[in-house]
């Protein structure tokens, strides 16, 4: 007998349905795909009246608006339409009793419906776009661990209801490990209802990235779609991912990520021309392209955005080519740091990476992780953060570490795991270099190898610029630098040597910091027995290390040349 969880108390029992069922397309029925619906309309919303009609016969279609949520069983539900829900004055307390299920409001989304209607946010001209008629299919993986209940549903009937089912091979659901009771069995119970969707679990926490691979490795579509377990996919969200990938398999399409309000769960819009960039030590960021930019391109906002990195959770690939590509580095734990990794993977190893306006995804964006992290969280994405700057940044690795990452230098503190294998993979593959990257995918970032350049000697001796033994480069690494060897202590003190530049040694590292004036700058060994200062002798004496003394005019050093931060 078809049974549905009674959503609110999901955690406890199932009930027959008596109701009018949810939205699930009949998949048994080939006319499924005929029913024509229009997308949502909500006229605080711009939308795009997209025109579901196949043409025929001529291989190509506009994009099928297919939304069983058109008309909602329930049009006063709380969040229906996507519209902000509202907490009454008697619930506050349950709100906050419950923010930490999920961190945001999962008392409001336990009150809205999983089948909600959202507006159609699309821009206008998507209405116009044309996809194939014979699409890849795809399997859209959901990795959760102790996903809040009312969510995991929603995002999961978001894909069916607004997903044409000739393209939707199947939901897998990942269970990385969940502790909660609810996601047991009445989630079996729950998922059986639904044909196109498998449950797949973990045996012990792998970690997302490692649940995504163990998603992967049974998928049977054409394309992997990757999706958070918090999100709803609005109308028309499928066809123009899988439409990029079709054009060319190296390309890997994201959606636009929109926002579902943690507060008050509201289905929120974003601003257009917004792509994926990083700024170090590798922190993902938003950025909005400049109007010279969308000039120049004779942009429309319909047209695909190319994105130096991906936000991580929501893309389109290839099956075969997210293998070839040699998938995600399996060292990578828990969370974080993958999106880099298989963005610097794609572009350097030939592929692309755009965002599809016409593809829109509402995410849950939440102020702390909700899961427990097996080990510390800081050092976790850390220590995968330093795999991939060691695999992926060649040279540039020293900006990653010089901006707060030093302590990850030393590796009997930090041990980041063995990386043959990527180095391997990376060589295999015949990746272009870093600097490809950046010169080509990503030429706005600022990257420069060294700090600062100026004149420094282990003899006090007059300046003279050329010959080049004179110049030193104060680094990322808080090396003072010149070609390969570096200003370093010999054993306690106070004489000091060239050495070769090793980044793991404390003794070679120098703190360059201002005092009174921008220009009087002291060089202060970092880690010695206690801090001690550089200071120049009498002309032709050597340049030793001294206690600091901060009046002293023989401490003072100045890099007469500083590239821009
Ligand atoms: O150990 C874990 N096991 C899991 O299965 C940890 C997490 N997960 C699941 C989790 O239940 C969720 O469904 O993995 C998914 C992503 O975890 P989130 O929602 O805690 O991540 P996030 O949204 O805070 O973070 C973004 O960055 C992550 C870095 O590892 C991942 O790439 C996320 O997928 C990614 N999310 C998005 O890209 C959505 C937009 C956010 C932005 C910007
Ligand atoms: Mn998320």
């Amino acid at each position: 007998p078809t049974v549905k969880m009674d959503v609110l108390n999901g955690k406890e029992r199932v009930v027959p349905i008596k109701d009018k069922p949810l939205n699930v397309l009949d998949e048994g029925n080939p006319d499924a795909i005929k029913k024509i619906f229009r997308p949502t309309e909500n006229p605080k919303f711009q939308s795009a009246p997209a025109d579901s009609t196949v043409v025929r016969n001529t291989g190509i279609h506009k994009v099928l608006a297919l939304d069983l949520t058109r008309d909602p069983r329930d049009i006063n539900a709380v969040g229906q339409f996507g519209q902000a829900a509202v907490v009454p004055s008697d619930k506050e307390q349950e709100v906050r009793n419950r923010w930490n299920e999920g961190h945001f409001n999962v008392y409001l989304s336990d009150q809205i419906p999983v089948d909600r209607a959202i507006p159609d946010t699309r821009p206008q001209t998507c209405s116009e776009s044309m996809v194939h008629d014979s699409l890849p299919t795809t399997s859209v993986i959901f990795c959760f661990v102790d996903e809040v209940w009312s969510t995991l549903l929603r995002s999961v009937h978001s894909v069916l209801n607004r997903s044409p089912p000739h393209l939707l091979k199947e939901i897998i659901l990942v269970d990385d490990f969940s502790t909660k009771e609810y996601l047991k069995d009445n989630l079996d119970v729950y998922m059986s209802q639904l044909p196109k969707v498998r449950i797949v679990r973990l045996k012990e926490r792998q970690g997302l990235i490692r649940a995504r691979l163990a998603g992967a490795a049974i998928a049977k579509g054409d394309v992997l779609t990757f999706l958070d377990s918090h999100i709803e996919c609005n109308v028309g969200w499928l066809e123009p991912l899988l439409e990029r990938v079709y054009m060319d398999r190296r390309k890997v399409a994201c959606p636009v990520i929109e926002v579902i309000s943690d507060k008050d769960m509201s289905y929120v819009l974003v601003d257009n021309y917004q792509r994926g960039i990083f700024k170090w030590p590798l922190v993902f960021g938003w950025s909005t392209l400049s109007e010279d930019f969308i000039k120049k391109n004779h942009m429309k906002d319909s047209d695909p955005i190319r994105c130096p990195v991906m936000a991580g959770g929501l893309f389109s690939i290839d099956r075969k080519y997210f293998y070839e590509l040699g998938s995600y580095d399996p060292g990578l734990d828990v969370w974080g740091g993958e999106n880099m990794e298989i963005s610097f993977k794609i572009w350097m190893c030939g592929g692309e990476i755009e965002i599809i306006p016409c593809s829109r995804v509402g995410h849950i964006f939440r102020g702390e992780n909700p899961y427990k992290f097996p080990k510390d969280r800081q050092k976790t994405v850390e220590r995968n953060l330093a795999r991939v700057a060691e695999v992926w940044l060649d040279e540039y690795k020293d900006l990653f570490y010089g901006h707060g990452y030093h302590h990850l230098l030393d590796r009997t503190a930090t041990d980041i795991g063995n990386l043959t294998d990527q180095i391997e993979l990376r060589k295999r593959l015949k990746c272009k270099s870093f600097k490809w990257y950046l010169d080509n995918v990503y030429p706005e970032m600022v990257a420069p190898l060294t700090k600062a350049e100026g004149l420094v000697s282990i003899l006090t001796l007059p300046c003279v610029l050329k010959p080049q033994s004179q110049h030193f480069n104060y680094t990322w690494l808080k090396h003072v630098r010149q070609k390969d060897v570096c200003v370093a202590v010999q054993g306690k003190g106070p004489h000091l040597v060239l050495e070769p530049c090793d980044r793991s040694k404390p003794q070679l590292r120098w703190l360059h910091k201002a005092s009174n004036s921008a220009l009087v700058e002291h060089l202060i060994v970092e880690q010695a027995p206690r801090r001690q200062c550089l200071e120049a002798g009498a002309l032709g004496d050597s340049i030793q290390l001294k206690d600091c003394d901060p009046t002293s005019a023989y401490q003072k050093w100045q890099f007469t040349h500083y590239h821009a931060e």
